[in-house]
């Protein structure tokens, strides 16, 4: 649909950015912290460990001056759990107060912190104890973790998100401590799906009892899926996609209820995901206030019939295209690549458009207001002569931000927008190799370096896009964007 007029940004657009714990603080092991799965998995990597990564634990004073000298209204940033509690279960009051001095100094600066809970994080004590998310403890464990966040923090953070992708983190198991020996995967997916939304639950009714004028919402990651081509099959494979990775989970947090498709496939397999009326009930009762979700691409669906051979998706470790392995799910679906779009080197497909089509969606699905809490391009950056000239980021962010204006001209109501990432930081998947952010960080996956940060050219861009409230974006300057 075209629009004869552009809304413009409202007045109190959260102009942010976002990092998480693990992949930015470092000091993995100091005053008093715990290992989390990131700190044990890492170590068995060949790109990183999550030992120094940007420095921010040390350096969060001057990076929090970059990111007022930016403009942010708004810093999304995620707890290290293991920080708060070592083990799972005892407190440690000097992680409390490193958050309370990153908070104080955020509001010192006019910056609103919107808190993540839990990225990816969470205690390797948990983890050995009862499998992390495949145990049902983890709900009354992680439940402790955020009461006590809203109790220490809640004088500083009006928005938290409660936990980030629980969608994706099924699909790719690895990131959160991988599915025990002689588990099934299918079986350890709904069982993650189905405690994550329990706890999600858990942790919204207990952010409204303690910060009742908060505001608490889940985080998603959607790549929406397209048919293709317009063969019924395919358009059939691509409604599979998005409600067996999007829609199901979703649908289960924000209106307490069970997709009917995908409960039935699985109940042919031989598997009862059903939630019990108790369950669905406590979900009901405790809805959250807006969706976040996080999105860098979309994807392609083909029909993928029942007799053939089930593939996971493997993520490109080379940064080379063509290194993805994308998945084949049989009787739903088969990732495929798409002709129309351009791809990073990490083979993840730039669409604007499909972030407008985003909000669309889940607008119309849900009706609760939207934000978006990462979205960026990885790439190879070039630090010369002391400038990281990354017109290609400048390029993906404008294109992006512009179709979030026409989804807000489209009636979608957004609260904010969070680039990912603030500044350089460890990828999950790649490393150093595949930079984000808006800071440059002077290291490499092999040698620390100086850490200095350093101001791309997409960094003085942004800052003329929050500076205008997004008005800069509709007079872009050539040069910037060639
Ligand atoms: C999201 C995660 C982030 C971040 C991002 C980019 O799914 O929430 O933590 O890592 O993906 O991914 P990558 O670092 O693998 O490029």
């Amino acid at each position: 649909m075209d629009h004869l007029t552009i809304k413009p940004f409202p007045k109190d657009f959260l102009w942010g950015a976002a990092t998480a714990a693990y992949q930015v603080e470092g000091a993995y092991l100091e005053d008093g912290k715990g290992l989390s799965v990131q700190d044990s998995k890492n170590h068995s990597t060949r790109f990183h460990d999550t030992s120094v990564t940007s420095d921010h634990y040390h350096r969060f004073e001057e990076d929090v001056a970059l990111m007022k000298e930016l403009g942010l209204t708004s810093y999304r940033l995620s707890i290290s759990w293991t920080r708060i509690y070592p083990d799972g279960k005892n407190l440690n009051p000097q992680g409390i107060e490193f958050y309370r001095k990153l908070f104080a100094t955020l509001l010192r600066h006019n910056i609103k912190p919107l808190v993540t809970l839990y990225h990816f994080d969470h205690p390797q004590a948990l983890q050995d104890a009862y499998h992390g998310w495949y145990g049902e403890q983890m709900i009354d464990d992680f439940t402790t973790f955020a009461r006590t966040c809203f109790k220490e923090f809640g004088d500083y953070v009006e928005y938290f998100m409660t936990i980030c992708e629980s969608n994706n983190v099924v699909l790719y198991p690895d990131l959160i401590g991988g599915v025990p020996a002689g588990i099934e995967t299918e079986q350890w997916r709904f069982q993650v799906s189905r405690v994550m939304a329990l706890a999600n639950a858990q942790v919204i009714k207990c952010c409204r009892e303690i910060l009742p004028s908060a505001k608490i919402g889940p985080c998603i990651g959607y790549a929406i899926a397209y048919p293709a081509t317009c063969d019924p099959k395919d358009v059939m494979a691509a409604l599979n996609e998005d409600e067996f990775r999007t829609f199901y989970p979703l649908d289960l947090i924000c209106l307490g209820r069970q997709n009917p498709t995908v409960v039935n496939y699985f109940a042919e397999r031989g598997r009862d995901i059903r939630l019990t009326a108790e369950e669905l009930e406590l979900i009901k009762t405790a809805q959250p206030d807006f969706i976040a979700f996080n999105y860098y691409q979309s994807d392609v669906a083909k029909y993928c019939p029942e007799n053939t051979v089930e593939t996971q998706p493997e993520f490109n470790l080379e940064g080379k295209k063509g290194g993805y392995v994308y998945p084949q799910f049989p009787g739903l679906y088969a990732g495929s690549s798409n002709p129309y779009l351009e791809r990073s080197d990490w083979d993840w497909e730039i669409d604007p458009i499909g972030l407008r089509l985003a909000f669309r969606k889940l607008y119309d699905r849900y009706q609760l207001p939207l934000m978006v809490t990462e979205n960026g391009l990885g790439a190879y950056d070039y630090f010369e002569n002391g400038q990281i000239k990354d017109d290609y980021r400048i390029n993906y962010l404008q294109q992006h931000i512009m179709q979030m204006q026409l989804s807000i001209s489209d009636g979608v109501q957004v609260l904010g927008y969070y680039p990912w990432s603030f500044m350089d930081l460890m990828s999950t998947s790649n490393g150093y190799n595949k930079r984000y952010g808006f800071v440059y960080v002077d290291r490499d996956d092999n040698d620390l370096k100086t850490l200095n940060r350093y101001k791309k050219e997409s960094f003085y861009w942004y800052q003329k896009v929050v500076k205008s409230n997004g008005q800069y974006l509709q007079q872009p300057n050539k040069q910037e964007l060639a």
